[in-house]
């Protein structure tokens, strides 16, 4: 038996089904990027208001590969949800991914979806490189080459700003208003950034176009829910207790968190009511966010892989990861922040570190460790410039910069090759070709503008703290070192 709108009755009483029908769902969001993060976060707060308004469904688009439309079509959309800490799970089937498109087979179809007048919200989880910008100025990379195809072949485009852009300009020519753009991702002021680099894009195509562009509402949130890939033992077990296979459940933590800007002039479904908080300005939020967990979750990542543990739990259980991951976040990131009247940051911190340790989630450091050069300038480098303007100390935040240089040249400690999935990895194998001292091998790394900024790429200081740490890295390893950072 495999899970379908056929098959949900027969599942167990236990697990959590949609409190509506799923056959009656209208489509009201088309979203890019439909990958394990949509469909534990956005999706189930979806989910959870579409009994009371069923316009709000789901269309989930793939902008690469098939995969995901090839595990869900066959279920109607509809897969598990698995909810774990050490001390219990919860299983839910959501049913708000009502339509799967995967855009490389079939972009016509995916501006259609766009373009349609039920859509009134696009939003987009398409991971940082996905926004093809300079991560350093946050600008357009008009070099970038799915840019350029896209400028090329307005009809037929890859990139997820290729796709917007020409669904808005079918939408100003058919005199249907714009959608509000939705991003996901974990950048900083990630509405600022999308509305940017759409602006930009659509200008290059024609100047009315931009300026249709630029007066479409882009609201900025902050996501938060920690979600590993699934693999094949999850799957097994979720089939067991569902007594039906599910081709692509999802595992995640209790905890998550939605916060996002109130700007949404075609409507927006009550996600307040189920959870979302919607604040003016979320920028406090976002650096919070960014600087503490994913700034935290890095280090974990390269340190801890280096130092041969396989996931983030197993990343803090090592001597020292603890009270490093603890001083970087007390000490160097929190007084960077800009306040918030009313929050806990103690609590969050120590809630944070709980959330690190939950030994049931397997969330790989490998995972976490890819696409560094598109992580790092919001996660760590921003918070060190902060605090060099401070006059103030950053050894751990640089600690971490050093751990995915060593990380990103490919070599674990064992002398193994790393599989390094980054937009830039040849770029960077080139740069440090060759090179096995830490001094030189900083400045290689340092030369990437569009990686550190042309501040930090030229702060004496702030190498020197970098050739102290890789030094280290490599004279006794990363466990021996993140023990010394630890004192
Ligand atoms: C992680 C994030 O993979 C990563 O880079 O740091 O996906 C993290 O799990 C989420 O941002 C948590 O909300």
């Amino acid at each position: 038996m495999r899970l379908s709108r056929q098959t949900l009755d027969r599942l167990p009483a236990t697990v959590i089904k949609p409190d509506y029908d799923p056959a009656s769902i209208a489509i009201g969001i088309v979203h890019l990027g439909i990958g394990a993060f949509h469909r534990a976060h956005q999706a189930v707060f979806t989910d959870a208001v579409l009994a009371r308004d069923p316009s709000w469904g789901i269309c989930g688009v793939s902008l690469r590969s098939p995969e995901t439309r090839d595990a869900l079509a066959p279920q109607d959309g509809l897969y598990t949800l698995k909810v774990q800490d050490g001390s219990g799970e919860e299983l839910q089937v959501i049913g708000s991914v009502v339509e799967l498109l995967c855009a490389p087979e079939n972009p016509q179809a995916v501006l259609d979806r766009m373009a349609s007048p039920a859509t009134r919200i696009v939003s987009l989880t398409i991971t940082e490189k996905g926004y093809c910008h300079n991560p350093a100025t946050g600008m357009l990379d008009e070099n970038h080459p799915d840019v350029a195809h896209d400028l090329r072949n307005h009809a037929r485009p890859k990139s997820a700003v290729g796709f917007i852009v020409e669904a808005l300009a079918r939408r100003a020519s058919a005199g249907v208003p714009p959608f509000t753009l939705l991003s996901c991702d974990n950048l900083p002021s990630n509405g600022h950034v999308l509305k940017r680099v759409v602006t930009r894009f659509a200008e290059l195509r024609d100047p009315a176009l931009g300026d249709f562009v630029s007066r479409v509402a882009s609201p900025s949130t902050m996501v938060d829910r920690i979600v590993p890939a699934t693999t094949d033992t999850d799957r097994a077990q979720i089939a067991a207790a569902l007594g039906a296979s599910d081709a692509w459940p999802v595992v995640t933590e209790p905890f998550r968190q939605w916060v996002i800007e109130d700007e949404f002039p075609l409507g927006r479904p009550d996600w307040e009511k189920v959870g979302a908080t919607f604040v003016d300005d979320v920028s406090a939020f976002e650096m919070m966010k960014l600087r503490l967990l994913n700034g935290s979750h890095s280090t974990l990542a390269y340190l801890g892989y280096l130092a041969g543990a396989e996931t983030v739990a197993d990343a803090m259980s090592l001597p020292g990861m603890e009270p490093l991951i603890e001083g970087l976040m007390r000490e160097e990131v929190t007084p960077t922040l800009p306040p918030l009247p009313g929050f806990d940051l103690p609590a969050y911190r120590a809630e944070l570190l709980k959330r690190f340790r939950n030994p049931a989630l397997r969330h790989r450091t490998w995972q976490i460790a890819m696409d560094g050069s598109q992580k790092l300038p919001q996660r760590l480098l921003a918070t060190i410039r902060d605090r060099l303007t401070q006059g103030a100390s950053y050894d751990r935040l640089a600690l971490g910069v050093a751990a995915w240089m060593r990380y990103a040249r490919g070599v674990d400690e064992s002398g193994k090759p790393i599989d390094v999935r980054d937009p830039h990895a040849a770029r960077i194998a080139e740069l440090i070709r060759g090179i096995d001292e830490p001094e030189r091998m900083v400045d290689a790394f340092l030369g990437m503008m569009d990686v550190f900024g042309s501040d930090l790429s030229t702060s004496g200081p702030f190498r020197a703290t970098l050739v102290k740490a890789l030094t280290r890295l490599f004279e006794e390893g990363s466990a021996a070192t993140l023990r010394f950072y630890a004192r």
